[in-house]
């Protein structure tokens, strides 16, 4: 039997990524994408499955077209990867960022318990729910303290997921997954705004480099190792929540020196501290703990930050020179 997935954010980094294990799984892969006045399907076309997808148009701040995608597509899982997802972003728009990322989960679990209640489902939750950190690793038992709107509304897209397992029994699971990176990963996420301006510096098509708070750290990760997590939790009997991480924190700083070595060049002579960059609240670190994915799910991840950094710079330079 061919399974039916739909996902959300399917023209964003880890829907792309999604879309192309579920192919190449046997699926049928439906995205919901939303209007827009340009192009957003490059990340599709650059994984070459741009054309093996079938389009459903429909925004998770709207209720009806929500209902109206799961209907269509008759979906045996719907992936919710759709967000307004830039944590800086969240300040400036703490009202879409709360009803696309909060309200639009409510949206989507109402539409399956309706209309489609044997669906498996996966919430994109995110270890930005953990914030001021009450723990020093954080599991899934670690008590969250969101600092940031969009933290705040995932908190809420969480706790519905739980809700709507608990209350209507749907096979709802929610990852909390840190950090992950790629070459897909757009230019406003940290790394890669420091690949992308490495390659330029080394090109010399860019003399400095402006960051905020380059002592935060991250557990940073390789998307598509992390896409295999989100499968896997729908494949088991029971739904859960779990940590998805690499165990590791860096600095940013730590990440920028990677980078420049990498050209060889130092980072120092190029990287400015810019006050622009610095956000209302920080995180300042988070640290993951993926023994449950690991014990559960048999998953772990396998690619190191340093490979991740080189492999995201590589990307990079080809593009750039070819500007
Ligand atoms: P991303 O690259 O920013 O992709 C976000 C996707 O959501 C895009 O396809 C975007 O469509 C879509 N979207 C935005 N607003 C929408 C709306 N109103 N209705 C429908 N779709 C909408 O994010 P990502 O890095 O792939 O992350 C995927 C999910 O995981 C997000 O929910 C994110 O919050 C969560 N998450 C990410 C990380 C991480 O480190 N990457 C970690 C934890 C959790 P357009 O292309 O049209 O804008
Ligand atoms: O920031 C610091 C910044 O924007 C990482 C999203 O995918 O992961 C992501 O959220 C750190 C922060 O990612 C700059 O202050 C310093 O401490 O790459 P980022 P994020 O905020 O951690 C979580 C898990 C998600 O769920 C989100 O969707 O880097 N930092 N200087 C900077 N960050 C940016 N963007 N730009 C700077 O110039």
């Amino acid at each position: 039997m061919i399974k039916n997935a739909l996902i959300t954010g399917v023209t964003g980094q880890d829907g792309a990524y999604l879309a192309k294990l579920l192919l190449e799984k046997g699926y049928r892969v439906s995205g919901l994408v939303a209007r827009r006045s340009s192009d957003t399907r490059w990340r599709l076309r650059e994984l070459g499955i741009e054309s093996e997808l079938t389009y459903l148009d429909g925004d998770l701040a709207d209720a009806s077209s929500i209902q109206r995608a799961v209907i269509k597509a008759k979906p045996d899982e719907v992936y919710n990867l759709g967000a307004q997802s830039f944590v800086g972003s969240s300040w400036d728009q703490p009202i879409t960022t709360g009803i696309v990322d909060g309200l639009g989960v409510t949206h989507l679990l109402e539409a399956i318990r309706q209309f489609s209640p044997h669906t498996r489902f996966y919430q994109a939750s995110t270890s930005e729910m953990f914030g001021l950190i009450q723990a020093e690793r954080q599991d899934e038992n670690t008590p969250f303290y969101p600092r940031s709107p969009y933290g705040v509304a995932k908190l809420y897209g969480h706790w519905i997921t739980v809700n709507y397992r608990e209350s209507f029994g749907l096979h709802a699971s929610s990852g909390i997954l840190f950090n992950h990176e790629s070459p897909l990963r757009g230019i406003e996420f940290v790394t890669r705004k420091v690949t992308d301006a490495v390659a330029r510096i080394k090109l010399g098509k860019q003399r400095e480099l402006r960051l905020g708070n380059i002592d935060a750290k991250r557990d940073w990760g390789f998307a598509g190792d992390y896409v295999e997590a989100m499968w896997l939790m729908l494949q088991q009997q029971k739904p859960d929540d779990y940590v998805v991480a690499t165990g590791v924190t860096t600095t940013v700083r730590e990440m920028c020196r990677i980078a420049f070595e990498h050209v060889e060049l130092n980072y120092q002579d190029h990287v400015i501290i810019d006050p622009a960059f610095f956000r209302p609240a920080e995180v300042d670190v988070l640290l993951g703990n993926p023994g449950k994915a690991e014990r559960v799910l048999g998953w772990s991840p396998k690619t190191s930050l340093e490979s991740l950094i080189h492999m995201m710079l590589d990307a990079d330079l080809r593009r750039v020179a070819k500007e």
